[in-house]
């Protein structure tokens, strides 16, 4: 399988860290690409120009790094990042879609913000802003029941609070969230997110 990422996506980071963790990196083709790049390359694959995508040996494509990460989580058979039934699926997935929420305010609110000064929207920005702040206050109250070692659910986060802090949306804040902040200077250790920061 070919998997084209952007070397800052919290998305595509997302996608690589479960390769990462389950072992399985070896296996997928990364094309970790510029942006000028995706903008040549990656529309003729997802009309949408949105990476990660992936291409399997057979020509079909997967879109949207859940479904991304999902069918790396499906290949190995001993290790699972998503829980296959029950209520923890559920609650893992949940959290994964919370995680990219917070990844999608935080990037509206950064790309709001460097607009030049008569097309920038204070008002977008404290809306994007406002979201991320209620979501870090959410997630601080529930961060001392994380997984660890961490499960898809906790990647999600952790990308999006990666991207937050590299675009320094808002400021300050692991002392703000001490729990979440906490959390995320652990979780940080780990090689899949050394090896995956964004530079
Ligand atoms: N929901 C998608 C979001 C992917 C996404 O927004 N990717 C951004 C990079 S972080 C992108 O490729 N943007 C280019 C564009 O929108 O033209 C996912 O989870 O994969």
């Amino acid at each position: 399988m070919k998997c084209y990422a952007t070397s800052n996506s919290p998305y595509a980071r997302k996608v690589r860290i479960v390769a990462l963790e389950n072992g399985v990196y070896e296996k997928v083709d990364w094309q970790i690409i510029t942006r000028e790049e995706r903008a040549q390359i990656v529309p003729d694959i997802n009309p949408l120009g949105k990476v990660p995508v992936a291409v399997m040996e057979s020509g079909q494509v997967l879109c949207d790094s859940p479904v991304i990460c999902a069918y790396i989580d499906s290949l190995t058979k001993d290790k699972n990042l998503i829980p296959t039934s029950g209520p923890k699926r559920w609650e893992v997935l949940t959290l994964e879609a919370f995680g990219d929420g917070l990844g999608e305010a935080v990037i509206a609110a950064s790309q709001e913000d460097q607009r030049p000064g008569e097309k920038r929207s204070q008002g977008i920005v404290d809306r994007q802003v406002g979201k991320a702040n209620a979501a870090l206050g959410f997630l601080d109250n529930v961060a001392k029941d994380f997984n660890t070692p961490p499960l898809m659910g906790e990647i999600a986060v952790a990308c999006a609070l990666g991207y937050m802090e590299f675009r320094d949306v808002i400021p300050g804040w692991r002392n703000k969230y001490s729990n979440l902040g906490d959390w995320y200077t652990e979780i940080l250790k780990r090689q899949s997110f050394v090896d995956t920061n964004p530079d």
